[in-house]
C-alpha cells in the first residue's frame, strides 16, 4: 500500500491512522506546491485533481478523499478500534464527525493558506472557524476523544487540521478543552511517528 502525502497537509490524518493501525505501507511524498514526486514524476498522473491524500492499494486500486481513506484503513485493522463497525449508529456518528471536520474545519482553514485570498475574506473565515472551535470546546468537555473514551480516525483528522491554528495565527487559548485534547492526541506514539516521518521527509527533500 502507498500513501501519497505532503508534510503537514491533511494527508497527515491517514498517515497517523496507518501508524495507529500498525499496517505496512510506503509513504510517497507529493508536493502540494509543485505537484511533483521525489523522482520527478507528475502527481497529476496519480491524482488528476492534484491533491493529497491518495491511497494506492497493492493491486493498483486508488482511493481518494481523506474521510474515505481513513475509514478504509480502520476497517483493515478492526482490532485497533479506530472506527465503530460499519452499519452501527456509532459508525454514522463517526461519519458525522468526519464530515464536520472536512467541511467546517478543514475547508474553513483553506482560505488562510491561499495567497490570492483577500485579507477580509481570511478574517471572515477565521471568525467562522473560531465559532466552530467554541462549539468543539463544549463537545470535548469531560471527553477524552471525539467519540468518547476511544481514539478514532476522527481524532486523527481534527488533530491534523488543528495543527494549522499556529501557522494561521488562530489562538486556541480560549478553547482549553480543545487544547487539552490536542496535546493528548499529540502524545500518542503513532502520532509522534507520523509527525517525525513527515518532518524527516521534508528535511530530506529540502
Ligand atoms: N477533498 C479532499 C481535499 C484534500 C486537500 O484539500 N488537500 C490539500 C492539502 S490539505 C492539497 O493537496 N492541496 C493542493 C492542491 O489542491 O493542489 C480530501 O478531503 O481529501
Amino acid at each position: 500500500m502507498k500513501l501519497y502525502f505532503s508534510p503537514g497537509a491533511c494527508s497527515l490524518s491517514p498517515h497517523i491512522v496507518l501508524h495507529e493501525a500498525g499496517l505496512a505501507f510506503e509513504p510517497v511524498m507529493a508536493s502540494t506546491k509543485t505537484h511533483k514526486l521525489a523522482d520527478g514524476g507528475d502527481y497529476y498522473e496519480i491524482n488528476p485533481l492534484g491533491y493529497v491524500p491518495m491511497l494506492e492499494l497493492d493491486d493498483g486500486t486508488r482511493l481518494r478523499e481523506g474521510p474515505a481513506i481513513v475509514q478504509y484503513i480502520a476497517d483493515l485493522a478492526p482490532a485497533k478500534n479506530l472506527a465503530p463497525a460499519a452499519g452501527t449508529l456509532q459508525r454514522y456518528r463517526l461519519q458525522e464527525w468526519l464530515n464536520f471536520i472536512g467541511t467546517e474545519m478543514h475547508k474553513g482553514y483553506s482560505p488562510m493558506f491561499n495567497p490570492n485570498m483577500p485579507e477580509e475574506a481570511k478574517t471572515i473565515a477565521q471568525t467562522r472557524l473560531k465559532s466552530r472551535y467554541q462549539w468543539l470546546d463544549g463537545q470535548l468537555k469531560d471527553k477524552e476523544y471525539l467519540m468518547g473514551e476511544h481514539f478514532s480516525v476522527a481524532d486523527a483528522y481534527l488533530f491534523t487540521v488543528t495543527n494549522w491554528a499556529k501557522p494561521t495565527n488562530l489562538d486556541l487559548a480560549p478553547y482549553p478543552n480543545v487544547q487539552a485534547w490536542h496535546a493528548r492526541v499529540g502524545e500518542r506514539p503513532a502520532v509522534q511517528a507520523a509527525l517525525k516521518a513527515e518532518a524527516d521527509a521534508k528535511a530530506a527533500a529540502a
